[in-house]
């Protein structure tokens, strides 16, 4: 009702506006004077007018619940993504832990060459090894310590033939074939151990035979020696060359250079000799050297040093870690350690 006496009046004043005042006048005049009539016309222009505004009224009800119930479907989807986004990321943050994880255990190339060479040791049943040694053997390494380059004394894997075996390298591209310091390992051993290997590289050593041939049939090498006694006496005798031959010849102790240092030639005794052990014996003595003086050496009918003898404090030094050019017949010595290298020709 007041929308209609709004209207009406709206009307009114419209008509107004559009014609001079006195025509105006008369129309509201002629309005109110037709018996009704006009008054009714209007009520019917407000009647509509009311109607179409109350159509328009509901579109827009209806249109302001579309609205909402977009926006509420709007609001769901964003809470579904941030969901899943925060799903998507734990699972992001998840996989990056595991990635972490595996990486932390990752076995190293090292590990892994390790573990081929130790299965090649231990030979289990069921294993190609054939195609595992040919697999090692494939691997590039350097071929003495002189081509590792170390600036420190370290244990590497090198490959002068055709296997790789791990040496201790010291700086300026020694390799330490024998080390003893405190007789924390046995030296009165057979052929084999003297042929392989034995000790351990962190401590007392042998690097064995085999592999002294190896390297030193690959290029001359020359030979250095350091010996100290219990008074912390240190000497070294070197040899400008060193090499011996194959287990066919017994590894014998073909050619040792000349020889310069403060140690005195012990050796130049023993050259030309092959290798007796106590299982092996291949000495110029009615007997065995390596029995009488408990260690495998290059004897001849017996030695002037033996540096693989019994670990003594001091005394009885025929049996011990002798050298005669040094501390005499009984000084059994306190350290020892025999490195060979590559020669620059
Ligand atoms: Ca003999």
């Amino acid at each position: 009702m007041l929308l209609s006496i709004v209207g009406m009046t709206i009307i009114l004043g419209t008509v107004r506006c559009h014609g001079s005042s006195n025509d105006s006048q008369a129309v509201a005049t002629s309005i109110v004077n037709n018996n009704g009539m006009g008054y009714e016309l209007v009520q019917a222009g407000l009647d509509a007018i009311n109607f179409k505004i109350q159509q328009e009224f509901m579109r827009s009800m209806e249109y302001q619940q579309r609205l909402e119930a977009e926006i509420e479907d709007l609001r769901r989807t964003v809470l579904r993504s941030e969901s899943s986004v925060t799903r998507d990321v734990a699972m992001l943050l998840n996989d990056t832990r595991n990635i972490r994880r595996k990486q932390n255990i990752q076995p190293t190339t090292q590990i892994l060459k390790d573990f081929v060479l130790q299965l090649l040791t231990e030979r289990p049943p069921g294993i190609n090894h054939t195609s595992s040694m040919e697999l090692l053997e494939s691997e590039e390494f350097p071929k003495t310590c002189s081509d590792v380059g170390v600036k420190s004394g370290g244990v590497y894997r090198i490959k002068p033939q055709s296997k790789p075996f791990d040496v201790y390298c010291e700086t300026e591209g020694w390799t330490v074939i024998q080390r003893r310091f405190n007789g924390s390992v046995d030296f009165y051993r057979g052929w084999k151990d003297y042929e392989n290997g034995f000790g351990d590289f962190n401590g007392e050593m042998w690097l064995g035979l085999s592999k002294i041939y190896q390297l030193v049939s690959l290029k001359p090498h020359e030979l250095h020696i350091r010996l100290m006694d219990f008074d912390g006496k240190t000497v070294v005798a070197h040899y400008d060359n060193f090499q011996v031959a194959g287990p066919g010849d017994k590894y014998r102790l073909i050619n040792l250079g000349k020889y310069k240092g403060d140690a005195g030639d012990s050796l130049v005794f023993s050259n030309n000799m092959t290798f007796t052990t106590l299982d092996q014996d291949n000495d110029e003595w009615d007997r065995n050297c390596a029995v009488e003086y408990h260690g495998g050496w290059w004897f001849k009918n017996c030695h002037h040093g033996n540096l693989n003898g019994e670990y003594l404090l001091k005394g009885d030094g025929w049996k011990g870690v002798y050298w005669n050019t040094f501390r005499g017949l009984n000084y059994s010595l306190k350290e020892s350690r025999i490195m060979i290298r590559a020669r620059n020709l």
